[in-house]
């Protein structure tokens, strides 16, 4: 028995069309109401429609990915009680919809961070990268965050300061963008002015008040989750350690056990993104499948290549340094376990996570969203897709 093929389709105004998406091979459709204001109430007939519009192109739809969790939520303030019981309703009018799954994440005011969308890569195609040094410079320099000086070596400060010194106004411009302007599915989008009094907001929330904030809004969701139906997945920190001074909380195997045990329920339970843990060389990717395999509701799955100086990009599925033969040996072997167990849910959606920018949608007039090209998702859907077929065929 297979794991479930999905795609990320971002909607109606997604480049990518359903109709490609079946070409593709994929059968199940992962996607979110984007056009509903965070912290909105989903309605019974918005998700409806949604979902008619998927099955009329004969898919189904496996997963939200996501429904966004307000700012108050996380740092507790202002209205933020109001959000939650809007959360939980909205996971009330998905369940009676028989939508079961949903992805969501609690970074803080940013979601998926990298600096470079069109990063080279050897053979000609371009993905996504994220440079510590540009990084540093935004952080130092540009967003001139006082507290930043105080977590850079002066070796990573000269860095910067001479990368930026070289960079032309576009490339300055194009990397503020890229990390505060909002990248594919995130929900927010800042300027420079608007993101420091924004990050004024995390003052006095460190670690430990992030991470009471999570327990505490599982601990509201969870029921209601579980009494709708839904199956929760909290989607990892991309890249997994704090940023900009701002706590994140969901980055190790550690991190993941804790939340799971904050509610120790089915309903609770996480997106196994093997792009975003695998950041860290400390995370035992097939390790945490085995050991977190009966609460991974969702899988993401891609390889980050990581450089000496903190620097990541993207690389092809296969390649990297996610050790991808083993993470989908161990996912199957989980399923194995569900179907022993006489589990329902043994569908284990996966989506193959981004794709490089290559053939012809490298073309300058063609409109794509980073990393969720169609053609590089399709080499990856294609290769996870053999690599799962020749694994459960040599399975006993
Ligand atoms: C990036 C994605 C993120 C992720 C959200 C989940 O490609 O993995 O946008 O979907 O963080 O809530």
């Amino acid at each position: 028995m297979a794991l479930e093929q999905t795609w990320r389709w971002f909607g109606p105004n997604d480049p990518v069309s359903l109709q490609d998406i079946s070409q593709a091979g994929a059968t199940g459709i992962v996607t979110a109401l984007h056009h509903i204001r965070n912290g909105e109430v989903w309605e019974v007939e918005e998700i409806q429609a949604r979902k008619e519009m998927i099955e009329k192109a004969g898919l189904t739809w496996s997963v939200v990915e996501s429904v966004p969790v307000h700012e108050a939520i996380k740092t507790r303030t202002g209205d933020f009680e109001k959000y939650i019981i809007n959360y939980q309703q909205t996971l009330a009018n998905l369940g009676k919809c028989g939508i079961d799954t949903v992805c969501y994440n609690f970074m803080p005011i940013l979601d998926w961070t990298r600096t470079d969308l069109d990063a080279p890569m050897k053979d000609g195609s371009t993905g996504l990268r994220f440079d510590a040094v540009h990084f540093a410079a935004f952080d130092l320099y540009l967003l001139q965050r006082p507290e930043a000086g105080e977590i850079y070596t002066e070796e990573q400060k000269q860095k910067a300061k001479s990368w930026l010194d070289n960079a032309s106004p576009e490339e300055t411009t194009r990397l503020v963008r890229n990390i505060i302007a909002g990248l594919p599915g995130s929900e927010e989008s800042f300027t420079i002015e608007e993101f420091r009094t924004v990050l004024d907001t995390y003052k006095h929330i460190g670690d430990l008040e992030l991470r009471t904030h999570l327990y505490q809004f599982i601990q509201a969701i969870g029921p209601a989750a579980e009494s709708a139906g839904v199956r929760l997945a909290i989607h990892p920190d991309d890249p997994p350690y704090p940023i900009l001074g701002l706590p994140r909380v969901v980055s190790t195997e550690n991190d993941a056990t804790l939340l799971l045990e904050a509610y120790d329920n089915e309903a609770n339970g996480i997106c196994f993104c093997t792009g975003s843990y695998g950041v860290r060389p400390d995370n035992d990717l097939s390790g945490m499948v085995n050991r977190l395999g009966n609460r991974i509701h969702f899988i993401h799955l891609r390889a980050t290549k990581r450089e000496p100086d903190g620097s990541f990009y993207e690389a092809d599925h296969l390649d990297g340094d996610v050790d991808m033969y083993n993470v989908m040996k161990a996912l199957l072997h989980e399923q194995k376990r569900r179907k022993t167990e006489g589990r329902t849910d043994l569908r284990m959606p996966f989506r193959p996570d981004h794709g490089h920018r290559m053939l012809d949608d490298l073309s300058a007039t063609k409109r794509t969203n980073p990393g969720y090209t169609a053609i590089g998702r399709l080499r990856g859907l294609a290769e996870l897709r053999g690599l799962e077929y020749g694994i459960e065929r040599t399975l006993i």
